[in-house]
């Protein structure tokens, strides 16, 4: 068994790709004649593709066949594979490869743990797919956070026992879900949305070597 091993999220952790779910979504909005802005975005953070939609057609009053449902979610995720097919290393947030670097160093296994099915594409197109030794996404999990199995799942992959695992998280679904899985939950943004969390900070340039030092002697 490995001593420790670190989870990231990927969406507003890594990267921002919500600009660009964003933008398939609001266009498919549109097209429905449904009102979706900015904030209405926020609810989407975290939560799967099937669910986003759930919740948009809630918001519009619609009810649809199950073959409209699957077609609009074929819609909107190609969309959103023409904005993100632009990606490259440039969008990786701040300090974070600074970080995977540090932790590569010291062997720790790191995993990825997203709700997204697009994350090992994404994660090719800004060059950090050699950094982990497991991704666990939304291809490979039955139930979606706040349930802990996509953490758990990486724990299993990276031989780390779950309450030796720290994971990064921006989502307040995913910070309950690392704590359902007894892990260390670090948020990631503002700390009045991810009060769960045992740490908080607004991005990776506030998280400093003595503190990951900390996490892994932990
Ligand atoms: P996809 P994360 C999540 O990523 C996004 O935050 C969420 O907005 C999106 O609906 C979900 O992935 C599914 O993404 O449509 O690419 O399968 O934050 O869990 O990395
Ligand atoms: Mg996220």
């Amino acid at each position: 068994m490995n001593k420790t091993g670190f989870i990231f999220d990927l969406d507003g952790v890594i990267v921002d790709t919500a600009k660009y779910h964003y933008l398939a979504w609001k266009n498919l909005a549109d097209e429905l004649g449904i009102e979706f802005n900015k904030d209405d975005n926020e609810k989407f953070k975290g939560v799967s593709r099937k669910r986003c939609l759930e919740i948009l057609l809630e918001m519009g009053g619609l009810s649809v066949s199950e073959k409209q449902f699957d077609a609009w979610l074929v819609e909107k995720n190609e969309d959103y594979l023409e904005y993100i097919k632009k990606m490259d290393e440039t969008e990786i947030l701040p300090d974070v490869e600074k970080v995977l670097q540090y932790l590569k160093k010291k062997n720790i296994p790191m995993a990825l743990g997203s709700a997204s099915k697009n994350a090992r594409p994404i994660l090719e197109k800004v060059q950090l797919l050699s950094y982990f030794e497991a991704i666990v996404d939304g291809n490979s999990v039955t139930k979606a956070k706040p349930d802990p199995e996509v953490f758990l799942i990486a724990a299993d992959h990276l031989n780390v026992e779950a309450a030796n695992c720290v994971v990064f998280e921006d989502a307040v679904a995913g910070v309950a879900a690392a704590n359902a899985a007894e892990m260390v939950s670090i948020g990631i943004g503002a700390s009045e949305v991810l009060q769960e969390a045992d740490y908080n900070f607004n991005d990776f340039t506030e998280i400093n070597v003595a503190f990951l030092d900390k996490l892994i002697e932990n």
